[in-house]
């Protein structure tokens, strides 16, 4: 028997995968009033005045914008949460979600 002691000469590097992240994607449409997305956006996205009204602004010139990017289970909070303030008034607001690449 041979008494000569190796030690492994690769370690093993414990990965940590960052969660995937998705997209909260605003979609334009023909009914729902600028000043209510923007107040919409303001309230469930927390942004300023400035940055929602561009947003709002960029989905109605182009047919949709991204707002911002989470963890999957918070966009799909927050765009199920600015879709219904549209429903509660009436209006066909959307947002939707969608992976990161
Ligand atoms: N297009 C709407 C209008 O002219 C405004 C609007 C902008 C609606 C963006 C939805 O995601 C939207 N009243």
């Amino acid at each position: 028997m041979s008494d000569i002691v190796t030690s492994p000469r690769t370690k093993v590097q414990p990965k940590t995968e960052r969660p995937r992240l998705y997209k909260v994607v605003l979609v334009n449409d023909d009914y729902t009033p600028r000043e209510f997305v923007v107040t919409v956006l303001k309230a469930v996205f927390r942004t300023s005045d400035d940055q929602a009204y561009r947003i709002m602004m960029t989905a109605h010139q182009l047919g949709a914008c991204v707002v911002a990017v989470f963890t999957k289970d918070v966009a799909e909070t927050k765009a199920t949460e600015g879709t219904d303030e549209g429903r509660r008034k009436g209006y066909p607001l959307m947002f939707t979600t969608e992976p990161e690449e």
